[in-house]
């Protein structure tokens, strides 16, 4: 009789473990990566978390201030999200493609993981064959990468560089710290060497895949859950097309900007969010929105009017604001958050004055990247 009770007990542990903790991809992922992953999930009816591109590195008319971020000058908080970027890395340049250190970078992000926030990142890596930029769609540079093409050392030697970085993520007490790697991003449209017409679904396939198995068997790289995303797509075929599978994904995504009028948007934004709330529940995955924007934010109640409501119709795990790259070479200034006392500011503070919408402060209560019950 002990015995058997032992047993059921043991049984029903199990069972409660096993239904509380779901691996994520990379099934030898690091304690805290795993947890970031279930608590993601966990928390998708809670709110939707803000994130922004390089948030901590620069804003519109200023750099490198230290704690300084155009969200919390507005707000009083940090974004629940910071987004960073890696193009460049590959070439050991010790700048990115958009000027951030990557010494300063390793700093903002062990800043926003004691805090408490989430970290993605992109890589808008060269093209491989030809050495011009990511936006060069010269046919042929997927399959010159992948195992037997002229440029497979060449990336390999590429990935040991990404790998290092990641691996140069730890905390204080030298624990990794969990990155959502974005890679391949926007793979449906036409404008990067990886995307659209310039190779066939089954080579990006191939090299999301091929990627991800040279970090995580080659390098040892444990910290990474992977975010799959595309551009605009019309159906759930279109947004599956070039999916490398449930092995090698955990976040599903999309980037969308507005360049239309209001109601486009909205359209646009509620038809995508349905099918990939969809897609996200069939495949267990939990859905992001991995880029937004509306340039200069000319409506100055955008956010309550135009985004708002759209989060509130969906689950959607963050939502990721692009840069505030602020005066450009061009005499053009590029900016997707209100900065102190532009226009859409005080419309910006209602918007994440809502229940729905998560800053730092919000995410640190979770604690994501604890084992939770
Ligand atoms: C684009 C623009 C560019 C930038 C690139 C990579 O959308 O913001 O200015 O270089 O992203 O971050």
């Amino acid at each position: 009789m002990k015995k058997i009770l032992l047993i059921a007990f043991i049984f029903f542990h199990a069972v409660n473990i096993f239904s509380q903790t779901n691996l994520p991809a990379d099934k030898h992922a690091t304690a805290e990566t795993i947890n970031l992953y279930n608590n993601l999930k966990k928390n998708l009816d809670k709110g939707v978390m803000l994130g922004h591109q390089d948030d901590l590195a620069y804003g519109v008319g200023w750099k490198y201030e230290k704690g300084r971020s155009d969200i919390k000058d507005v707000t009083g908080d940090y974004p629940a999200v910071m987004g960073f970027e890696l193009g460049r890395i590959e070439l050991d340049h010790p700048v990115n493609l958009d000027s951030v250190p990557f010494d300063k970078m390793r700093m903002f992000i062990k800043d926003a993981y004691k805090h408490g926030s989430v970290i993605t990142i992109s890589w808008h890596l060269n093209n491989p064959l030809t050495g011009k930029t990511a936006w060069d769609p010269a046919p042929g540079t997927v399959a010159s990468v992948l195992p037997n093409g002229e440029k497979n050392n060449l990336y390999n030697s590429w990935l040991d560089k990404v790998a290092a970085f990641f691996l140069s993520l730890k905390d204080d007490n030298g624990k990794y710290i969990p990155i959502i790697f974005r890679p391949f991003h926007e793979l449906n449209g036409s404008w990067f060497w990886w995307g659209g017409k310039n190779c066939t679904p089954d080579e990006i396939k191939q090299l999301y895949q091929y990627t991800e198995k040279y970090l995580r068997y080659t390098k040892n790289v444990h910290n990474l859950l992977y975010a799959y995303n595309t551009d605009k797509f019309y159906s759930a075929n279109e947004f599956l097309e070039r999916f490398p599978g449930d092995e090698f994904t955990d976040v599903l995504g999309f980037d969308i900007y507005q360049r239309g009028n209001n109601q486009e948007f909205m359209n646009e934004a509620n038809n995508m969010l349905t099918t990939l709330d969809s897609i996200a529940d069939v495949h267990n995955k939990i859905p992001a929105l991995t880029e937004f924007g509306y340039a200069k934010l000319p409506d100055s109640t955008w956010w309550t009017n135009v985004l708002l409501p759209v989060l509130k119709n969906h689950r959607v795990s963050y939502a990721l604001a692009w840069r505030n790259a602020g005066a450009k070479q061009n005499d053009d200034t590029e900016y997707y958050v209100p900065y102190k006392n532009s226009s859409s500011a005080n419309d910006f503070i209602k918007f994440c004055n809502d229940e729905k919408i998560l800053l730092q402060k919000d995410a640190a209560k979770e604690k994501l990247y604890k084992k939770n019950s």
